[in-house]
């Protein structure tokens, strides 16, 4: 299939109308336009600390970003709030797993999680976050052994989430930021 410009993929998601933009035709489009990955390069920052987080377009619908991943590097498991999410990752390869909330008090901040299914991304194939089960964790295996990247698109954009811990089985709010923006690394951030 032929690749197309990141900047060409960004353009064609502006023109899908707002009844459309949701989750079938969205992950339709994704799959069928697979990104160049030289049109990637300047958004690719690595960071030994944690994986970064580069927004490549934003406006009040949709946020895209690539989300770079060293080798081993995990996320938090965390939900998506409301928000529509849509990934693909054309650089190496990402496991997503699951969870199901088993019991919750949210005023002590409590929640129970129990895996549920877990699925594996490469070669730009596109997923979608279920808004059923919406919270997840995204790993980057050591067994994978090579450095990933991702590609994400929320809907509407947003800037925090909730994060749980597995060990406590406790959650709490967390902002989420930027690494770079069209590019550039934002400010105060060493990679
Ligand atoms: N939602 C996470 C990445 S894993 S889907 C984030 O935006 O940082
Ligand atoms: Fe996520």
């Amino acid at each position: 299939m032929a690749t197309v410009e990141i900047s060409t993929l960004v353009k064609g998601l502006c023109e899908i109308p707002d009844e459309l933009f949701v989750c079938e035709p969205v992950y339709e489009f994704l799959n069928s336009h697979p990104v160049e990955l030289s049109s990637l390069d300047k958004y690719l920052h690595f960071s030994p600390k944690f994986y970064t987080r580069n927004l490549i377009y934003k406006d009040n619908r949709f946020e895209m970003m690539a989300i770079c991943w060293e080798k081993g590097q995990v996320s938090r498991v965390h939900n998506h709030w409301d928000q529509r999410c849509w990934m693909t990752v054309p650089i190496g390869r990402l496991k997503g797993q699951n969870f199901a909330i088993e019991e919750i008090n949210e005023s002590l901040g409590y929640c129970k999680l129990r895996e549920t299914n877990s699925f594996e991304l490469a070669e730009c194939l596109a997923a979608t976050v279920d808004l059923e089960e919406p919270i997840h964790q995204v790993l980057n295996l050591a067994e994978y052994d090579e450095r990933a990247v991702s590609i994400h698109i929320y809907s509407k954009p947003y800037d925090r989430c909730l994060s749980y811990c597995r060990d406590t089985d406790t959650f709490k709010e967390v902002t989420l930021c930027y690494t770079s923006i069209d590019g550039r690394l934002c400010d105060g951030i060493q990679l």
